[in-house]
């Protein structure tokens, strides 16, 4: 969790001259004749304010004294900081630890989408699957490239050659390469136009700065009553 901790020094005579303090936010340059609505209202004599919801990207952040019939900024702050920003990383992948049935424990998927904005783009491109796609294994040559074709007719999907409930589960990977890291936010994941009892059930997206060491962004379980080509989007 991320949080900014504003403190000030409180230059009044108590409640003679003030009823507390208010902060206010916003993602712009706050103007101060027509100040937003305060997200906090603090009794007198408060100096410290903790907002545990900061903006992605700028906060501009004001506080000031307020009295009722005599509105006073006898001091105000206006700062200017980055918070929130996730993070981003060369290497994603959704490690799959459950399918829908099927007895080998194998999976497949006909496409994979990582978006690094909610209901934003696929940024996997077709054109680059050679380079950036890649599995932990090949199941009847379905290789890794058809889960990133944008193409989900028969013939273009993605199978594990191994069981998803055995040696830690079976991931399919993304490397956005160096020059292009993303913080990834939301996934796509369809299903195949046929044995859907192939559809993961249960997948943790992972990701990493050098494909060695992997940290969980965030998991999946229990999806289930997939209909043939259905894309599912999952979110952190
Ligand atoms: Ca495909």
């Amino acid at each position: 969790m991320c949080a900014v901790s504003l403190t000030w020094d409180d230059n009044n005579g108590g409640p003679a001259e003030e009823e507390g303090f208010r902060v206010y936010r916003s993602s712009a340059p706050i103007d101060l004749a027509a100040l937003p609505v305060p997200i906090a209202t603090l009794a007198v004599g408060a100096t410290a304010y903790d907002d545990l919801t900061p903006l992605v990207g700028d906060n501009y952040y004001v506080v000031s004294t307020y009295r009722t019939g005599s509105v006073r900024y006898l001091e105000f702050d206006l700062i200017t900081i980055n918070a929130g920003v996730a993070p981003t990383y060369r290497y994603w992948q959704i490690l799959v630890t459950g399918n829908n049935g099927d007895s080998s424990g194998r999976f497949s998927v006909s496409e994979i989408e990582f978006m690094a904005v909610l209901g934003g783009p696929d940024l996997t491109l077709p054109a680059e699957t050679a380079a950036r796609a890649s599995s932990k294994s090949i199941g009847f040559g379905n290789t890794p490239d058809r889960a990133f074709d944008d193409s989900h007719s028969s013939g273009t999907w993605f199978t594990s050659s191994n069981s998803v409930y055995s040696a830690g589960g079976e991931w399919i990977r993304w490397d956005f390469g160096s020059e292009s890291e993303q913080a990834i936010v939301q996934v796509g994941v369809r299903a195949i136009h046929t044995q859907l009892e192939l559809s993961p059930s249960a997948f943790v997206v992972q990701y990493s700065d050098d494909a060695v060491t992997w940290y969980d962004a965030w998991s999946e379980s229990g999806i289930g009553a997939w209909s043939a080509n259905e894309l599912k989007l999952f979110s952190a």
